[in-house]
């Protein structure tokens, strides 16, 4: 029996690290990465391990976490800087493999199963690429090394910060049995109370029930858990995903309030995705806006046509109904992005990576 060879790679407290690393003064500090604690609506992207024993958490209102330590010392995020680490932690897998997968700009799933540099093991790959990141970018990253994504995940998690967590092919579904539910990646709060419910608290109790039995009470999710517990998970590694959509999005540097602002940046997407639409000879028949308010909740609207949008006078045109139909007098916005989708033909689609 062969098996793959995944590792999952997360970058430790990301924007917090980089502002350490870049603010030597700083570190060992509470610090929080995120919209100011004055005035309303800002929140934490995310705070330092000397600010998380105070209790402080990605998505929390800052002014929240201000009370919780009063000595905090609140920064804002600096995402052009993130991307360029992206872009170089990026660089430092490709030397190991050409299957990557990011996940956002701090985690990647890796297969390394078809080993580039003949190390021989995928611990020591790991251990490597966590060393590279330490040395040339003076940040740390965790890793979980196993034979399937949704074990790799987890086990990444599991000795941060600074961690390297191997489950081997015959550790993976004992370890399964014993994880607890709400530890499943997808499972949130409802799926975790319902299977509880149940009498489902451990990966061991959903091991119990038919597929079918899974199939009824989840659906197809309930058929994937049947798999995972089971330590079955195929999914492969996509290192290149073909664009389906073509997006332009812009988080802001304060929270916009005014209809009329939001229209202004609504124009410039407009003529920003038109831009690309061009360039890449593409026209869409779906358009959506993404709309992500300062208390990080994320709502997408689309809308679609019989004939395909082309100029940008109709996708800002179409942009703004969207946004009108969703405005809400006193929220405030931190990230406004339109997408056209549902491309005329297959052979116009592009390549993310
Ligand atoms: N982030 C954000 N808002 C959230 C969650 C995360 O802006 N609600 C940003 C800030 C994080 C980065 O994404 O630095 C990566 O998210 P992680 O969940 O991996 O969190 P960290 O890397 O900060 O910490 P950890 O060491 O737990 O991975
Ligand atoms: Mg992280």
């Amino acid at each position: 029996m062969s098996h793959r060879k995944i590792i999952h790679i997360d970058m430790d407290a990301f924007y917090v690290s980089v502002e350490e690393r870049d603010h030597p003064e700083l570190a060992g500090k509470p610090l929080v990465v995120g919209g100011p604690p004055e005035g309303r609506g800002g929140v934490v992207a995310t705070a330092s391990y000397e600010a998380r024993k105070f209790g402080i958490r990605s998505a929390m209102p800052s002014k929240q976490a201000l009370q919780l330590c009063p000595q905090a010392i609140f920064l804002r995020p600096r995402f052009e800087i993130y991307k360029e680490v992206s872009r170089q932690i990026r660089d430092i897998f490709r030397r190991y493999t050409d299957l990557i997968e990011p996940l956002s700009l701090d985690e990647a799933y890796l297969d390394v199963t078809d080993d580039k540099l003949g190390i021989g093991s995928a611990i020591e790959i790991a251990r490597q690429i966590k060393d590279a990141i330490q040395q040339e970018l003076r940040l740390t990253a965790s890793a979980g090394v196993s034979v399937n994504k949704f074990v790799a995940k987890i086990a990444s998690d599991i000795n941060k910060p600074n961690g390297l967590k191997f489950i081997g092919p015959s550790a993976v579904e004992a370890f399964m049995e014993q994880l607890p539910v709400e530890k499943f990646h997808g499972v949130g709060k409802v799926t975790a109370a319902k299977m509880k419910g149940m009498g489902l608290f451990t990966g061991a109790d959903v091991k119990r029930l038919t597929e079918a039995e899974m199939f009824k009470h989840f659906g197809k999710a309930g058929s994937f858990y049947y798999r995972i517990v089971r330590g079955i998970d195929e999914r492969p590694v996509q290192s290149q995903r073909v664009a389906k959509s073509l997006a332009a999005e812009d988080t802001f540097s304060y929270d916009l309030t005014t209809l009329e602002e939001m229209n202004a940046e609504l124009d410039k997407l407009s003529s920003i995705v038109h831009g690309r639409l061009t360039k890449n000879n593409l026209q869409g028949r779906t358009l959506t806006i993404k709309i992500k308010y300062s208390d990080f909740r994320q709502i997408t609207r689309n809308r679609s046509f019989p004939e395909p949008v082309a100029d940008e006078a109709t996708i800002r045109r179409l942009a703004k109904e969207l946004l009108t139909l969703t405005f809400i007098q006193g929220q405030r916005i931190r990230l406004l992005g339109i997408s056209l989708s549902n491309f005329d033909r297959a052979k116009e689609q592009l390549r993310l990576f």
